[in-house]
């Protein structure tokens, strides 16, 4: 009978401790769930993001404007200073046509002395490309026969530019150019029998250490 008593006893407490562990289990999750922090919300995720987006997008926004604004700035400048420069060159003489401009070197010498003239000024004995240059130069340059930058001294009769590109298209007077006397190797623009040059063909060639006047060319693009 002490015997079923006491197993009644021990069955009791082995119920007090289950609920007594129950209970305290139950406090450290409620007192887990109270120590977490709030689930935040997706939307205000979502909210953040953007606003980092438009932030990134506004830095990225202004390094753009800041580029361009630079390279605005650099080409403006540059264009001014190209500006003042041809004013400059055209107030001492030059004349303006195309993308180049001209100048008259005045003082009689040989084409390579002419040319060493023109290279001083930053430019070259004048090249002609068209028959509308031809025709400008004729116009402009009227008064006197002039060196350009064609010669056929490394072969004769193949007559090529100052820049290496054989002559395409010439403007030479009737019969020139006509090697005379074995050593014209220099071409001159201007030529002409009368007072007045007729017509745009006034090329013709000549001896290279004949002092002539000349005309040189800028090209300013
Ligand atoms: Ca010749
Ligand atoms: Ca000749």
């Amino acid at each position: 009978m002490e015997n079923s008593n006491n197993i009644y006893e021990n069955i009791e407490d082995t119920e007090d401790k289950i609920y007594y562990s129950e209970d305290k289990n139950q406090n450290k999750l409620d007192t887990h769930r109270t120590r977490k922090p709030p689930k935040k919300s997706s939307g205000s995720r979502c909210s953040r993001l953007t606003a980092v987006c438009l932030v990134l997008l506004c830095v990225l926004l202004l390094t753009v404007i800041i580029v361009l604004w630079v390279k605005f700035t650099a080409e403006r400048d540059q264009l001014k200073k190209e500006r003042e420069t041809l004013l400059s060159e055209m107030a001492q003489g030059w004349r303006y046509f195309n993308v180049s401009i001209y100048y008259n070197i005045m003082d009689k010498k040989s084409w390579s002395e002419t040319r060493q003239d023109c290279r001083k000024r930053g430019a070259d004995l004048v090249i002609i490309n068209s028959r509308e240059e031809q025709e400008f130069i004729n116009k402009t340059f009227p008064d006197s026969e002039a060196w350009i930058g064609l010669t056929d001294i490394d072969i004769e009769g193949s007559w090529k530019w100052l820049d290496g590109t054989p002559l395409s298209t010439g403007f030479w007077w009737e019969g020139e150019p006509n090697q005379y006397g074995g050593n014209e190797d220099c071409a001159m623009t201007g030529f002409k029998k009368g007072p007045k040059i007729i017509g745009v063909n006034t090329w013709n060639d000549c001896i290279c250490d004949v002092p002539q006047v000349g005309i040189c060319e800028m090209i300013l693009y």
